[in-house]
């Protein structure tokens, strides 16, 4: 009895302890979850192609051919760096099959370039200077070759292709992603060459326990559906994977759950979103003056990154090996007014309040969603399935673009919210929205106000919010 009373008094004085709010399967792994973090990766694009002025090479290049005469990874690295970037991919071999390395197992390679006097590696050059700049690397191995002679006999190609992996798993230190591509071809026998996707993932596993492998069908980051830098909205990070089982797969089911993920997906695959800064994912001189505006860099960011994705965004280095000086300056606008939008979250640290706090724990408490903090979050008790959390403005404030953001490290559960803001009558919409995750980004007409709050109307588990935040993006 009288620990009863010790309870509920601690209870009233808002000193109880709770635990944390049960994860709800799937969540995502630690490096899931610290790639979803990053937000941001600069893609690669840079083989024969970018001498041939080719999206595709035939496998049939000249590999003298190949000679930035002034291949410089550094200005790359130190550009991607400048745009926020935190991880760098690059082809280490395209669908021509001209490797970026010194293979041993091909002398379709730089060695055969008189690039350093055939002496070269752009993958040694890659890794380094993207890792002396603090970003991690990722490295794209085409499965499709067009050059090699054992494409098509599917179980020697198959063996040749994970000695490749080895080769680039083994030589250049922690590889944080590998990045499948689907497209599949005939070899010279005339026959399809059939991929082991088992074992190409088993050699990475066994590599790079730490490696995080993207395709259609992951196993651990999907592509989103279309090489637009968009993400579906829904979009949820599990899927069923009995619906996408192999990369390159085809279908408007298979699309459908690479772009909004599966309501009562089982296995946590979030979205990545590749798109170009040009055209062409390779360098060609007539696109020179075809790369994208920051502005419109910024409306990806919102499509992918404010959709619960990742934005992977190409730079192809030229024919001299470097990114040309427009494409620098836009990553460098691109941040500017990312950071410009981003400066001031007009809720931080501001009072607040909620429909319920779990244990009536300040830990699990509104402010822990105004906090910055990436690691703290606002959690209702196991039972509440909606609610709302109240921010005062202190004053009438203008605004125009909110950030919502779930404990993802817990699973995904939020799927009807709005913004809403008290008008002195009563709350009134400023933008709706299904499902949340990772980050949530909704801009709309300013208003201005005092109150304003989130209002979840369905979660699939008890609330955790990470972040609330309000800007004013002009
Ligand atoms: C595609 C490839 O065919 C393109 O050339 C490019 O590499 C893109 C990222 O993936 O499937």
């Amino acid at each position: 009895m009288l620990n009863m009373l010790l309870l509920a008094a601690v209870f009233a004085a808002g000193l109880a302890c709770a635990a944390a709010p049960e994860p709800l399967l799937p969540v995502p792994t630690r490096q899931q979850l610290e790639w979803q973090r990053g937000e941001l990766t600069l893609f690669v694009h840079f083989t024969v192609n970018t001498f041939t002025d080719r999206e595709w090479g035939e496998g049939k290049e000249d590999p003298r051919i190949f000679n930035p005469v002034a291949l410089d990874a550094g200005q790359w690295a130190r550009a991607a760096k400048a745009g926020g970037f935190k991880l760098m991919i690059l082809t280490a071999k395209h669908h021509d099959g001209f490797c970026l390395w010194p293979s041993a197992l091909t002398e379709h390679c730089v060695k055969s370039s008189p690039w350093r006097d055939g002496k070269g590696d752009v993958v040694r050059e890659f890794v380094d200077a993207a890792r002396k700049e603090g970003l991690k690397v990722g490295l794209y191995l085409s499965p499709w070759d067009r050059h090699e002679k054992t494409y098509g006999d599917s179980p020697k190609y198959n063996e040749h292709y994970k000695n490749q992996l080895t080769e680039l798993l083994t030589n250049y230190g922690p590889i944080a992603e590998v990045w499948f591509d689907g497209a599949c071809g005939e070899g010279p026998n005339g026959k399809r060459q059939v991929y082991d996707w088992d074992g190409f993932r088993a050699t990475v596993r066994k590599l790079q326990p730490d490696a995080l492998m993207f395709s259609d069908a992951g196993p651990d980051i999907r592509w989103i559906g279309n090489e637009q830098g968009t993400a579906g909205d829904p979009c949820r990070s599990p899927v069923d994977p009995a619906k996408v089982t192999f990369p390159g797969q085809s279908g408007k089911d298979v699309i459908q759950s690479l772009q909004h993920g599966d309501a009562n997906g089982t296995l946590w695959r979030p979205g990545e979103c590749d798109v170009s800064i040009r055209p062409g994912w390779f360098w060609h001189k007539k696109e020179d003056g075809k790369v994208r505006s920051a502005e419109n860099l910024v409306d990806l960011y919102f499509r992918s990154v404010g959709r619960n994705s990742l934005l992977l965004l190409n730079v192809p280095p030229n024919d001299k090996g470097l990114f040309c000086d427009l494409d620098v300056q836009r990553l460098a606008e691109f941040r500017a007014r990312l950071d410009a939008i981003f400066k001031t979250d007009l809720a931080a640290s501001r009072s607040a309040t909620a429909s319920n706090t779990r244990g009536n724990d300040a830990a699990f408490g509104p402010g822990k969603a105004l906090d910055g903090n990436p690691d703290t979050y606002w959690a209702t008790d196991d039972n509440a399935r909606d609610g709302w959390l109240e921010v005062d403005l202190g004053q009438p404030t203008k605004f125009n673009l909110s950030c919502v953001q779930e404990a993802i490290a817990l699973g995904q559960r939020i799927e009807a919210y709005g913004i809403e803001y008290w008008d002195g009558n009563a709350w009134q919409p400023a933008a709706k929205g299904t499902t949340v995750g990772y980050k949530k980004l909704d801009r709309f007409n300013a208003v201005t106000a005092q109150r304003v709050r989130l209002a979840i109307g369905k979660a699939r588990a008890c609330l955790a919010v990470q972040t609330f935040a309000l800007y004013l993006a002009e």
